[in-house]
Formats: structure tokens, sequence, C-alpha cells
């Protein structure tokens, strides 16, 4: 239903998939909702295809769209992000007034969502980055979604998106982040942790395929099955299906047609780049990036393949299937369990470098449902931090800490397994890393930084007294104090 004179409670701007359905998601439950693109055919398509599905709105000029929403006026841009994301946003501010709210629906850079949060506040509106998760289906459906922005833009909108979003044991996947760029930044780190959720399924699925010498249809069963138990996601579940997935044309395995080049649109970057510049060692997230970039590099790959790159002469390993596979599955939680544990670092981190004040709590409630990493384990992350806000690292949870008594020694078999056998496991074996680089007593960075004050005199601190140290290294080598 369509009528000209009825305000509107949100408005979307860019009707393109994303955009349309989000639309659609809000007439559906109950809203009046204001349609606006670029190009008017796209508006008259989603009215002509979905108009009866609820009160749409429908304009062909910026100044019609505004005036035609309720006050404070809400209206959530999804059009491509970047520059066509700063041109709405300059449409929208010139043409609405002193209180109204403009929403960023797209996947922002949260640096990008800073700025122009300054900016439209300065015109006087306010200015709200929020993250939406679930691709397509989750847009019309009910996706999760991460607003920042000024609080108080979200006692008006919270009601609208709660409406919309995914809803897990009666509560919406929705909540405020924090102010400013907090929305985006927690998308982009979900997002990372996205990427490392697929890369250890993606070892997992390698060890399978081709240590234990697994069909795909056989690893399909697998994976549903690891899908009733811990593993329990959207990302275990759409893998099976992947993986029983024919080829229509040639009714090979659809994964074995597939070339295997991952692609990327750049969120797992910034999540590893952010990384680098807090220092937060993101290592799963940052080698899945990697592996998706090696993947990639498909001239430099086929110059080894053809060079013949020996692989060595250690005897491949014989391996009792039933036990590898178990081993397998606990390699892989042990590993998503690292990169869940770093992707909350950071944002603790972001947080605290940002004063954004993101409770880790509301993280953990609303990705249960509607996003991509939506999981089980999300409901045992959420009680580990309901247990102690301020936990130093998810991993030291005493539910965590006991399930690693039982997933290290089988994680320790697979890593050394995928190295015998010749087989890429960088995040399953980096975790790992990861993961003794910490309870180590002692690292060698004792003495990096010797040989740091012996070439740059960096200088040292010392374990036995407090102070600041040098060793005249091209002198007589005595020790100095230097503060
Ligand atoms: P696209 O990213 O493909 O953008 C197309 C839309 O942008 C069209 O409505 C187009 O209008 C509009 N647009 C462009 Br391009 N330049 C414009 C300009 N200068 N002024 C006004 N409008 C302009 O759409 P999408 O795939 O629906 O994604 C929308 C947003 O949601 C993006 O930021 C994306 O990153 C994010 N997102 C996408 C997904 C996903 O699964 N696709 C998931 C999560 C988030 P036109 O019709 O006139 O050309």
């Amino acid at each position: 239903m369509t009528d000209k004179n009825e305000l509107a409670q949100i408005g979307v701007v860019g009707l393109a998939v994303m955009g349309s359905n989000l639309a659609r998601n809000f007439a559906r439950n109950g809203n009046t909702v204001a349609v606006y693109n670029r190009s008017p055919e796209k508006t008259h398509a989603l009215i002509e295809a979905h108009g009866e599905e609820g009160n749409f709105v429908p304009s062909e000029t910026i100044e019609d769209f505004v005036a035609s929403l309720e006050r404070p006026r809400k209206a959530i841009i999804m059009v491509k992000a970047g520059k066509a994301t700063d041109a709405v946003i300059d449409q929208l501010a010139e043409a609405m007034d002193e209180g109204d709210v403009i929403i960023d629906g797209g996947n922002a850079l949260f640096t990008d969502t800073i700025r122009r949060e300054k900016d439209v506040a300065a015109r006087g509106k306010h200015f709200v980055g929020a993250g939406i998760s679930g691709g397509e289906e989750g847009a019309l459906n009910g996706p999760a979604i991460m607003p920042g922005g000024p609080k108080e833009s979200w006692e008006t909108l919270g009601p609208i998106l709660e409406s919309i979003a995914a809803n897990v044991d009666g509560t919406p996947c929705v909540t405020h982040i924090g102010p400013d760029g907090a929305g985006h930044f927690v998308k982009m780190v979900h997002n990372g942790i996205e990427y490392a959720d697929m890369q250890v399924i993606g070892e997992a699925y390698q060890l399978l395929r081709y240590g234990a010498g697994m069909e795909p249809a056989e690893i399909a069963e697998v994976f549903r099955e690891w899908n009733s138990g811990d593993l329990d996601s959207y990302l275990i579940e759409i893998t099976a299906e992947v993986l029983a997935q024919k080829d229509p044309e040639t009714g090979a395995p659809l994964v074995d047609v597939i070339v295997d080049a991952a692609g990327q649109k750049g969120t797992g970057r910034w999540t590893a780049i952010n990384g680098l510049e807090l220092g937060v060692p993101i290592t799963g997230i940052a080698e899945s990036v990697f592996a998706r970039a090696l993947s990639s590099s498909t001239a430099q790959r086929s110059a080894a393949q053809e060079g013949q790159l020996p692989a060595g002469t250690i005897k491949e390993l014989d391996v009792d299937k039933a036990e590898f596979i178990e081993d397998v599955r606990r390699a892989l939680y042990a590993a998503k369990l690292i990169a869940y544990s770093q992707g909350f670092d950071e944002i603790k981190a972001g947080s605290e470098e940002f004063g954004w004040d993101v409770d880790p709590r509301d993280l953990a409630t609303i990705w249960r449902g509607g996003c991509i990493i939506r999981a089980k384990f999300l409901d045992r992350i959420r009680a580990a931090y309901d247990n102690n806000a301020d936990l130093p690292a998810l991993i030291l949870d005493p539910y965590f800490k006991g399930e690693l008594e039982d997933l290290i020694d089988p994680w320790r078999r697979v890593v050394v397994a995928a190295t015998q056998l010749g087989l890429p496991a960088p995040v399953f074996a980096s975790s790992l890393s990861y993961y003794d680089s910490l309870r180590a007593e002692r690292l060698p960075a004792a003495l990096i930084q010797g040989q740091r004050d012996f070439f740059g005199a960096h200088t040292f601190k010392r374990t036995d007294k407090p102070g600041t140290f040098h060793i005249e290294w091209s002198g007589d080598r005595s020790l100095t104090q230097t503060d």
C-alpha cells in the first residue's frame, strides 16, 4: 500500500538489494516507510513488486522524501560506501531540520563515521553510524544491528530498529553500542572475526579432505554432526550445505569446481590494520586476511607449483580417521575461541582508545542472531562477561579455560599432523603459537630488547630492579642507568 499523505516513521535512501530488503522489513513490521533512490526506477520496482507488503511512501526527490517523514525525522542511508554516502549525507543534512537523525547503514570505515558525526552534529542534526550484519537475507528477515552515535538518537530510533532486528529468546539483536564510530567499529571487528571463523572452518575441511582423504559429501555429514554440539553456528551449517552441493552442470562436488581464490571487500583488512595500529595481536584475523590474499596470488601459486617447491622428506603421517576427525573438531573449536578472544581484545582496546565504553556483553548478546557469526557459543561468551566484565582475556574465563584443557592436546596433534602432511593450516598453527606465547613464562622479547639496545641504544628494563638501562656495547660493556 502506498499513501503520499501518510507521514513515515522511518525512511530508506538507496534501494539496491540491501536498502530495498531493509525497507520491506520495516514495512512488514508495521512501520510506515519512506523510500527514495537516486534513480527512480529502483523505487518504482520496489513498490511494484512489494508495495502490498506494508505502508510505503515513495518519493522521487530528496526534498519530497524528507517532507514525508514524521519528526524527528529518521532516514537510513543504504548506498555504496564512500563518496556516495558523503553525497547523500550532505543532501539530507541540507533538507532536514535540527534534531533529525541521519543513519548510515552501509559498511563505512569507523574513522569516516567519526568524521561524519562531527560534521553532521555541527549542522545541528544527529548522525548514527550503524553496522548491519546478515547480508541480503538478514536485511529482509532480521539482521543484527550495531548503531553508534549520540545516545539520545537511540531513544527515538531504538524501538524502530528493534522492530526489524533478529530476535533471540525475546531479545532483539540490536542495542546502542556507543558514541560516534563505535557501531561501525564493532561491525568491522565482527567481520574480522567472521574472516577467521571461515578460515578455521576451511582449514578443518582441508585437513579432512587431504589429510584423512575424505570426500566433500562425507565431510558435509561431519559438519552436520558438529553443528549439533559446541560448534553449532550459522557458518558450520552453511559449510555442510556447500560441501553437500553438487555442480548442476557436471555433477561433481561444487567445491571442486569453484576456483580456490577467495575474495574480500575490505572489512577484514580494516580489522587487521586497526589491530596493528592499536597494537593488539589479532593473529587469527590477520592470518585469515593473508590466507585470502595468498589464495588469490594465482600467478605466484602457479609458479610455485610449476617450480615444484620441495615438500620435504618427512614421512606422511598415518592417521586413525575417527580420532583425527575428533581432533580436528577440537582444534577448530580452539582456534575459533582464540579468534573471538582476540576480536574482543581489539574491541576493548578500540573502546579505550576512542572513549566509547563498549560493553562486550552487548555484543555477545546481539551477535547471537541475524549476523553471519551467530552461534550457540556466543551464549558462553555472554556468560563469561556476565561473570566478569573485566576479563583480561576471554580464554581466561573459567568455562573456556576448562574447555581448553580438553582441546589443547588434540589442537597440538592437529598442528603437528598438518605440518607433517604438508597441509597449510595458518590459523590453527598461529593461534597455537599465540596461546603458547600468552602462557609462556619467558618470551624471546628479552633477547630482542638486548638486540635493540645493541644497535640502537634503545635501553632495556631489568627484572631485578626498577629503572632504564643500557650496556656500552662498543665500549667497555659496562652497565649504565639512563633513568
Ligand atoms: P550498493 O553498494 O551496490 O550501492 C548501490 C546503491 O547506491 C544504489 O541505490 C545507487 O543508486 C546508490 N548510489 C550510488 Br552507487 N552512488 C550514489 C550517489 N552518488 N548518490 C545517491 N545514491 C547513490 O548497494 P547494496 O549492495 O545494497 O549495499 C548498500 C550498503 O550496504 C553498502 O554500503 C554495503 O557495503 C552495505 N552492506 C551490504 C551488504 C551485502 O550483503 N550486500 C551487507 C552489509 C552491508 P542508483 O540506483 O541511482 O545507482
